[in-house]
């Protein structure tokens, strides 16, 4: 395994909840990712960004092949996990804790520069609540915060993370998604097939008024 990944396995402690997400404590990111005995997998917070340029284009990463989880595979911008040991992470006003992580995650995968991006550019507009666990040995079990961005960002890939980056329209989706057949990550995978990512992508310019923060959808 590599080392730099292997070390966030053991070193990042994520926040585990509930099914409706309240914080029931905390456990290593290799704790929270590992297939059980019995298939089960400890349900943990975490985030995906779907970040769009002024052309609304969105921003497609591949993972690298380092990844422990889902490495070579096709995914949204950035996803990862607010941690426990990071202050300020577990913060549930305005979503806060999730908005720091994503800031300093997009810095740390993609290369932004945290001044680039500021708490009122990150939309926090739903949870999801998925498992993907086919893989056999770990797998994701998450409440997962959707965070839109729209932004024109400058970019410094941290190449242990991802292998390559390119931005999508929204009338290259159908193709995009042909020529990835396999290759794309579950949950985006799935966001795209129940026409979810399409719906945010339509009515990004009045994105403050689809926000369902309340709610958990259940996959
Ligand atoms: C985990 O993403 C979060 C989701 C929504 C699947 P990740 O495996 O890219 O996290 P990290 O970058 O922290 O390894
Ligand atoms: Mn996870």
């Amino acid at each position: 395994m590599d080392p730099t990944q292997e070390k966030y396995l053991q070193d990042e402690e994520c926040i585990l909840v509930d099914e409706f997400d309240i914080v029931m404590g905390s456990a290593s990111k290799e704790q929270c990712h590992l297939i059980q005995n019995d298939g089960t997998i400890k349900l943990h917070r975490a985030f995906s960004v779907f970040l769009f340029n002024s052309k609304e284009e969105l921003l497609f990463q591949k993972r690298s092949s380092q990844k422990v989880t889902y490495p070579n595979k096709y995914s949204n911008t950035c996803c990862s996990h607010p941690l426990a040991n990071i202050e300020g992470e577990d913060e549930e006003f305005n979503a806060l804790g999730i908005k720091r992580a994503v800031i300093r995650k997009l810095h740390h995968e993609l290369g932004i520069q945290p001044h680039e991006i500021s708490l009122d550019d990150i939309i926090y507009v739903t949870r999801i609540h998925y498992k993907d666990a086919r893989d056999g040995k770990y797998g994701e079990h998450e409440i997962d915060y959707i965070i839109i961005i729209k932004k024109d960002v400058q970019l410094s890939l941290n190449l242990n993370e991802i292998s390559e980056v390119r931005y999508v329209a929204r009338d290259e989706i159908d193709e995009f998604l042909r020529e990835t057949d396999g290759e794309l990550t579950p949950w985006v995978e799935m966001l795209i097939r129940n026409g979810k990512l399409k719906y945010w992508w339509d009515n990004l310019d009045r994105i403050g008024d689809i926000v369902d923060d309340d709610k958990i959808i259940r996959f």
